[in-house]
């Protein structure tokens, strides 16, 4: 698959609480930084984000009394997954890890920093109707896809922020692909196996880094 000028990468959540050692390691987290270094290069547009949580976050086991993490609750908005602590604003979880090295990246755009929501999503908080602004952002810069842009995702995790925000990409029109090979996934209840019934329902395309040319 070529790449062209129109074309967005979304790097979702490089950050060290999703990596090994971190609070919420995904296994093998770090192992999608080389993949996205090689394929960086080929994107003219590319966009960072990251996981953002106020200390009282709802998102978070210790913020409800009895609950333990990976439990799950209801909200206001629906089902909720409760983490462990994570990504915890100006902490060093909440850092891009250290390898990752993308200072041509044209926007960091932080979500899930109210108290009452989560965001596994770049484009709708866990409400599903929450805008975080990102479809705004993309259509006001022109990346449509009559201008022929298509959103590619790389990072952390597969089968949550990564696989929400795919979905969510094709649910405001823009094509959506997933580079498999630079994604790792929690796995979490059959998580992997729900998210990619969706991608298939919804249209978003899986393909490895190999697969894509200048
Ligand atoms: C994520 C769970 C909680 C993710 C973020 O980045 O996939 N998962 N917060
Ligand atoms: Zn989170």
């Amino acid at each position: 698959m070529q790449i062209t000028p129109q074309d967005v990468l979304i790097v979702i959540d490089v950050q060290n609480d999703f990596c090994p050692g971190g609070a919420l390691a995904v296994p093998g987290g770090n192992a999608v930084i080389p993949a996205i270094h090689r394929i960086a290069p080929l994107f003219q547009h590319i966009l960072l984000t990251q996981d953002w949580h106020p200390p009282d976050h709802s998102s978070f086991a210790s913020a409800h009394p009895g609950k333990k993490p990976f439990d799950t609750i209801n909200l206001a908005y629906g089902a909720q997954t409760l983490w462990p602590d994570h990504c915890t604003q100006q902490t060093p979880g909440a850092e891009f890890h250290p390898d990752l090295r993308l200072p041509q990246a044209e926007l960091i755009l932080r979500k899930g920093f109210r108290r009452n929501i989560d965001s596994y999503s770049a484009f709708f908080e866990n409400d599903r109707t929450t805008a975080t602004g990102l479809a705004g952002y993309l259509r006001e810069r022109g990346f449509t896809e009559t201008n022929g842009t298509r959103i590619f995702f790389a990072g952390l995790a597969y089968d949550y922020c990564v696989g929400y925000s795919a979905l969510d990409a094709r649910r405001v029109g823009l094509p959506a692909v997933i580079l498999r090979d630079a994604c790792r996934a929690i796995d979490l209840n059959g998580s992997v196996a729900d998210i990619e019934k969706q991608f298939l329902q919804a249209g978003v395309q899986l393909i490895d880094t190999a697969d894509l040319s200048a």
